[in-house]
Parts: structure tokens; C-alpha cells; sequence
């Protein structure tokens, strides 16, 4: 019995060794989402719901371009409505439609305009900097699609999920914020250590589906009786 111990003791001393050759533990933060209606009630799904993980002190990989991201038009909408890339991501729209298209964004350090495109076209566009980039298409007024650029490795859209779930995030402050097309953004400020840090985040849904917006001319749309020109 002894003997066991004592030869169990190099083994404690090396894991101690390592361990302070290593930076501090990495952590992981896990919660509860919740979008509330304005009647209170709790909506089932956090579908189009975005939380991204900013640092603040903290130190995290950094991000190089992200595999191509495809944002289809369908039946005069943009699918999906809600997308996630990194800085000087592909973004291309193919046109499943039958009619022609047009996708334009006037968000500062992300404007670009694909001009109208037809069935079966699939216009391509960089983004370059940061923040949510609002897409529209300049013939239907219907159509809108949000494409958020982040600089970090930590964001999920929570499509299918209870809540939030980052893992390997290294120690430090970051800037937990959750998004909504109909809440808009809200944050919080968090300290990750080793292990989980929990927390429960609600947002409010107080806006219209359909954000007021004018066209690429920055004037209204036509009547919607117009469309049957295109
Ligand atoms: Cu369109």
C-alpha cells in the first residue's frame, strides 16, 4: 500500500507541472434564451435568433474568411432570412425564383447593389467589415434578409436549440449579445473562467416583422399592383 502511493506521488507533481505551463483553463457558457412576445408569453422557437460572444479583455482565436455563405431567393423571400460570416466571406444569392431579383445593402462599410438578376443567376459579394449588414431586394419590398459579421470565433444562430452553448472559450470579460429581428440587439457582460458560466437572457419582441424601409433609391416602393410588371 505504501509503495503504491509513493509511486503515484511523480505522477501528482508532473499533472501540477502542467498544469502552470498551460495558459488558464479554457470555459464554457451555457443558458437559457427566451424571446417574449409582447403579451408575455414565451415564443416556442429561437429561430432567426443570433448570440455572438465578444471579447472584451479576453484573448480568442482569430477569424479568417468562412466557408461560402448562400442566401437563396424563394418565392419573393430571401432563405434563410438570418446569416452568420466572418470578415471577407463569400455571400452568394442564388435565384430559385422564377421571376428576376435584386439584392442591395445601404449598411454603412457593407453597401453593395447585385443589380437585377435572373432565374437561375447567383450574384457573389464580399463582406468586409463588422456589424449586421440588412439585405434587401430593391423590386420586392417583402424581401429581407440579415447577415451579421463578426470578428469572433464564438456566434450561433440558436435555429433549433433551448438557448445559448459556447464551449473552448478561452478566461476572460466578454460581451454576450443576443439579437432578434424582431427584438433588436441587447448584451451582457460576462466573466468565463474554467468551468460553466450560466445565465438565463431574455429578450423582448417588440418590433414589426418587416422593418420600414425605402428602396435603393432611398424612396418608397411602388405599389405592390407594379410587381406584375416584373
Ligand atoms: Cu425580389
Amino acid at each position: 500500500m505504501i509503495r503504491a502511493i509513493a509511486r503515484g506521488l511523480p505522477v501528482v507533481a508532473l499533472v501540477a507541472t502542467l498544469a502552470a505551463a498551460l495558459p488558464a483553463q479554457a470555459g464554457s457558457v451555457r443558458g437559457t434564451v427566451r424571446l417574449r412576445e409582447k403579451d408575455g408569453r414565451i415564443r416556442a422557437s429561437l429561430k432567426d435568433c443570433v448570440a455572438i460572444l465578444e471579447p472584451l479583455d479576453a484573448v480568442v482565436p482569430a477569424v479568417g474568411p468562412s466557408k461560402p455563405v448562400s442566401i437563396r431567393t424563394v418565392g419573393k423571400q430571401f432563405l434563410p432570412r438570418v446569416s452568420i460570416a466572418t470578415p471577407g466571406t463569400e455571400v452568394a444569392f442564388p435565384n430559385l425564383d422564377h421571376l428576376v431579383h435584386n439584392v442591395f445593402s445601404v449598411t454603412q462599410g457593407n453597401r453593395f447593389d447585385t443589380g437585377q438578376y435572373q432565374p437561375g443567376d447567383a450574384p457573389r459579394v464580399k463582406v468586409a467589415h463588422a456589424g449586421l449588414v440588412k439585405l434587401y431586394c430593391n423590386i420586392h419590398h417583402q424581401m429581407n434578409a440579415f447577415l451579421w459579421v463578426v470578428t469572433t470565433p464564438f456566434a450561433e444562430l440558436l435555429d433549433g436549440r433551448t438557448g445559448v452553448a459556447f464551449d473552448q472559450v478561452p478566461p476572460g470579460t466578454y460581451r454576450l449579445v443576443l439579437w432578434h429581428p424582431e427584438a433588436g440587439e441587447k448584451a451582457w457582460t460576462l466573466n468565463v473562467g474554467a468551468g460553466v458560466t450560466t445565465g438565463t437572457w431574455n429578450l423582448d419582441l417588440s418590433l414589426p416583422a418587416l422593418e420600414p424601409h425605402k428602396n435603393k433609391f432611398g424612396r418608397d416602393y411602388p405599389p405592390p399592383a407594379d410587381e406584375r410588371n416584373y
